[in-house]
């Protein structure tokens, strides 16, 4: 059922496990043309989630800061374009949320093993906060931490698990968020690991 976090932020709870299977193919064909990777944070700390993108705009970070670029800086190539699946999948959740007519050209592909983390941060690198962001969870399940605008906001926490899609918007798009280190387990669609798509309009 569709849960309402809170303002701008709705769960549609399980509305990507039919397409898992899918999503999981559709991730290994990107990963051969641009794999996983840790990248630095600015600070020169090494980032325990590793990281991929397809579109046509990818996140990166590294020393010189974070930012969205059209090639993957470990082969100079464009970044795998976003299967059809993706775009679909992730506009019929946003309409579905309340935000029509989502376009996105970016999907940021973390991978986390147990004991990874991905600590508080808002998601700021866009250049219209006024479109939502979609987040689709495969495999293990995790502890979303949801703050709010001020860094000294109360932190909630929010167990995502396979085929969850949550999409942010308006009041929540500019929260503080982060996932809790991830627990051990196996999931028989991904093994030890959590999948998550983050779809994006960063142009
Ligand atoms: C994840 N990824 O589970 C999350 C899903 C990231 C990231 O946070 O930056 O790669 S996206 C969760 C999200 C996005 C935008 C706003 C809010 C949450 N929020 O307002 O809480 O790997
Ligand atoms: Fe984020």
């Amino acid at each position: 059922p569709d849960e309402v976090l809170g303002p701008g932020a709705i769960r549609l709870a399980g509305f990507a496990r039919a397409a898992a299977a899918d999503l999981l193919a559709a991730i290994a064909d990107i990963a051969d043309l641009a794999p996983f990777r840790r990248m630095s944070t600015p600070g020169g700390r090494m980032m325990s989630v590793a990281m991929t993108n397809c579109g046509a705009e990818g996140w990166v970070s590294d020393a010189r800061g974070y930012r969205y670029t059209p090639e993957d800086p470990l082969s100079g190539r464009p970044w795998p374009a976003m299967p059809a699946l993706f775009g679909a999948l992730a506009a019929r959740a946003a309409a579905r949320a309340g935000f029509s007519g989502f376009l996105p050209d970016a999907c940021l592909i973390n991978r986390y093993e147990p004991g990874t983390r991905l600590t508080l941060h808002q998601d700021r690198n866009e250049r219209d906060f006024g479109q939502p962001i979609v987040s689709v969870s495969l495999g293990l399940p995790a502890i979303f931490l949801w703050g709010g605008t001020a860094r000294g906001d109360a932190v909630r926490r929010v167990r995502l698990a396979h085929g969850d899609v949550v999409a942010w918007g308006g009041p929540a798009r500019l929260a503080h968020h982060g996932i809790h280190t991830l627990a051990e387990g196996e999931h028989p669609a991904t093994g030890r690991a959590r999948l998550n798509l983050t779809f994006r309009r960063a142009g």
